[in-house]
């Protein structure tokens, strides 16, 4: 069985597709309700709470876990993957969402460094996160090292996942992203390429995809992650444990205080179990 976290709801976009990719694989979704949004949490904070239901997530048979969250990939993964897993679940793993995607962005494989320095910035790419993402500097750092021939574009997106998360009406939801759009577009009119690098937003990618340019091409990180895990099972066949495809749900909080699930979710991803585990 294959773990999957968020600080909320937006993993379930990650897990539909790794549902998708991978039918006869067995997923358990911890959502960390009780908590989220991450967006105004300490480093701290984000490291305990994400460590906490990495472990509930173990305990309950999980060998392995994607952190389904950005925002925890890019504060938490590293100091876990580091200080705490090898001492405390030696055989387990954790992997994030920001390795597939540097990837993707790049082209470049994420063990080399420095490939192509010295080339003109020929291709620009808008990444719409949370500030947390866009403050840790982690997607640009990693993307500069590895392509610097491409010209990364953050655009934090304060308020988004609450209104998500929040089940906030369409009206003021295109409003708040064709605000966010316009105004990362006005310093880059025509961007070859952009990411919605936090799992929330695909579930308003519409909004995204009437607000960027045609030309733009609107890349999905769930696609991207799911193919990235796919492989990752081919090599780590220790990991690949056949299933019958069965997907649960749980929450830390309140299954009926998850309330984006009625205007956002698509139904078959509303079926949170309670779950009371930090
Ligand atoms: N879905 C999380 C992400 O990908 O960043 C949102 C984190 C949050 O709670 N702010």
């Amino acid at each position: 069985m294959i773990g999957v976290f968020d600080s909320g709801s937006g993993g379930l976009t990650i897990l539909e597709a790794l549902h998708e990719a991978m039918p006869n694989q067995d997923f358990l979704y911890l959502g960390d309700h009780a908590n989220a949004p991450y967006g105004h949490r300490s480093n701290e904070q984000i490291v305990d709470m994400t460590r906490d239901c990495i472990e509930t997530l173990f305990d309950a048979g999980c060998d392995l876990v994607i952190l389904a969250c950005n925002t925890a990939a890019a504060i938490a993964l590293r100091t876990l993957q580091q200080d705490w897993l090898p001492q405390a679940h030696p055989n387990k793993r954790i992997l994030g969402v920001l390795v597939p995607m540097v990837e993707a962005l790049t082209g470049v494989p994420w063990s080399q460094e420095h490939p192509n320095g010295g080339k003109p910035k020929d291709r620009s790419i808008l990444l719409f996160a949370t500030r947390k993402t866009v403050e840790s500097g982690s997607y640009l750092d990693e993307v500069n090292k590895r392509a610097p021939h491409v010209a990364l574009v953050q655009k934090a997106c304060p308020g988004l996942v609450d209104a998500i998360e929040g089940g906030a009406g369409q009206a003021p939801m295109r409003g708040l992203i064709d605000g966010f759009v316009g105004e990362v577009l006005a310093e880059v009119p025509a961007p070859d390429a952009a990411v919605l690098g936090c799992t929330h937003f695909p579930l308003v990618r519409d909004y995204f995809r009437d607000a960027l340019p045609a030309s733009t091409e609107l890349l999905s990180q769930p696609d991207i992650v799911a193919k990235s895990l796919k492989d990752y099972l081919a090599r780590h066949p220790e990991f690949q444990k056949s299933g019958s495809g069965h997907v649960r749900l749980l929450t830390t909080g309140r299954p009926e205080d998850v309330t984006m699930a009625d205007a956002y979710l698509p139904e078959k991803l509303r079926h949170f179990e309670d779950h009371t585990s930090v």
